[in-house]
């Protein structure tokens, strides 16, 4: 936390603040270690206070010692930050300016912050700037985020030897949860997606009871959290030997393009720039109306994260980021394909924490 600390003291210097009001839990999260999800963190240059409510108080003090820990008993956040600035939070002979998560509040609770000290503190919008903090991974982040990316490729591993045709998408996306948790993922990052034949024409197509036949791609797109970090990956592979001309025209393409965007991978690449790669190869190819999202997110306690792979995201690659590549193309009422892979920033270009193979495996049963 000291180091964090010091990075907090710099921003308030910078922007001429008094004060940070924290309450994304990610944030709060990835600065205290305290990973309830519910609560305010409230940094001044004097004290550094966490409030929450008696359900989360115990695993506070265990999480975040550095932190004083407030119980809100009963009251409003709002009340106990107002209580909190009165009582020597801040000592000034001014209003204090406090910088606060505007992309990180619900409308109702700005409302409240307003009325209980509106007057007595002039609110500063911090965009992103706590968000940006999280974008560079420690080598201990990573750590984890390539544990998580194995247990997915483990679970990986598995599934294509327990598919067999005539399943629901249901039973698919069942074993690879039970699989992840099994080999040790406290959670799941997102909810899996399993889409098979028509289905994977929909890049987030919900798990249905559709039974899966030959000839179907079947999009896998999942991923657990290890120790707080979260994995995401996708595979798609086709059921039964039979693959059309057409489909194994599709699937290359995007192997393709997620292929050669890689080799653009390395510190101070523009993201523009490699989702713009990817994006003229499907174009090329005639399927540029069917690539719709970008190309990849940033991934690390929460699944999206910056910086993205997108058209409009002008950051530049720096060591130590973690974000996924994952170039699809979907045709509506046919089928899909998306091929992901999550990898990590170095000094020279990256390493891929996904190790599944990507050439197109066939489900033969
Ligand atoms: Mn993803």
């Amino acid at each position: 936390m000291a180091d964090k600390k010091d990075v907090l003291i710099n921003i308030m210097e910078d922007r001429k603040l008094d004060g940070l009001l924290i309450t994304d839990g990610y944030n709060i999260h990835y600065l205290s270690g305290y990973s309830g999800h519910e609560g305010c963190m409230l940094i001044t240059k004097e004290e550094a206070y966490i409030l929450t409510d008696s359900r989360y108080t115990e695993q506070l003090e265990k999480q975040a010692p550095d932190f004083k820990c407030v119980d809100i008993k009963g009251k409003s956040y709002s009340y106990r930050i107002n209580e909190l600035l009165g009582n020597g939070a801040v000592s000034l002979n001014r209003k204090p300016n406090i910088g606060f998560e505007n992309m990180h509040i619900s409308y109702n609770q700005y409302d409240k912050f307003n009325q209980t000290f509106g007057d007595t503190v002039n609110l500063v919008k911090l965009d992103d700037t706590i968000n940006d903090l999280r974008a560079v991974k420690s080598d201990a982040e990573l750590e984890k985020l390539a544990m998580a990316e194995a247990l997915g490729d483990k679970a990986f591993h598995h599934i294509i030897s327990f598919i067999r045709e005539g399943m629901t998408e249901k039973e698919v996306a069942l074993e690879l949860e039970y699989t992840m948790k099994k080999l040790g993922a406290d959670g799941l990052s997102f909810d899996t997606i399993v889409a098979s034949g028509e289905n994977s024409s929909m890049p987030h197509a919900a798990v249905s009871d559709k039974v899966i036949v030959r000839g179907d791609f079947i999009t896998m797109d999942f991923g657990c959290i290890y120790e707080g970090y979260c994995s995401d990956m996708t595979r798609t592979v086709i059921m039964g030997d039979s693959v059309s001309d057409k489909q194994i025209e599709v699937y290359n393409t995007v192997l393709k393009a997620q292929t050669e965007a890689l080799k653009l991978v390395k510190p101070g690449v523009k993201c523009s720039d490699v989702d713009a790669c990817a994006r003229q190869i499907i174009a090329d190819a005639g399927y540029g109306d069917y690539f719709g999202h970008g190309l990849g997110h940033g991934v690390g306690l929460f699944i999206h994260e910056e910086p993205r792979f997108s058209p409009k995201c002008d950051k530049v690659l720096q060591q130590g980021v973690c974000i996924t590549v994952e170039p699809g193309i979907y045709l509506p009422g046919k089928f899909g394909v998306r091929i992901e892979d999550m990898i990590a920033i170095t000094d020279n270009g990256y390493k891929n924490l996904t190790t599944s193979p990507k050439e197109l495996i066939r489900i033969d049963v």
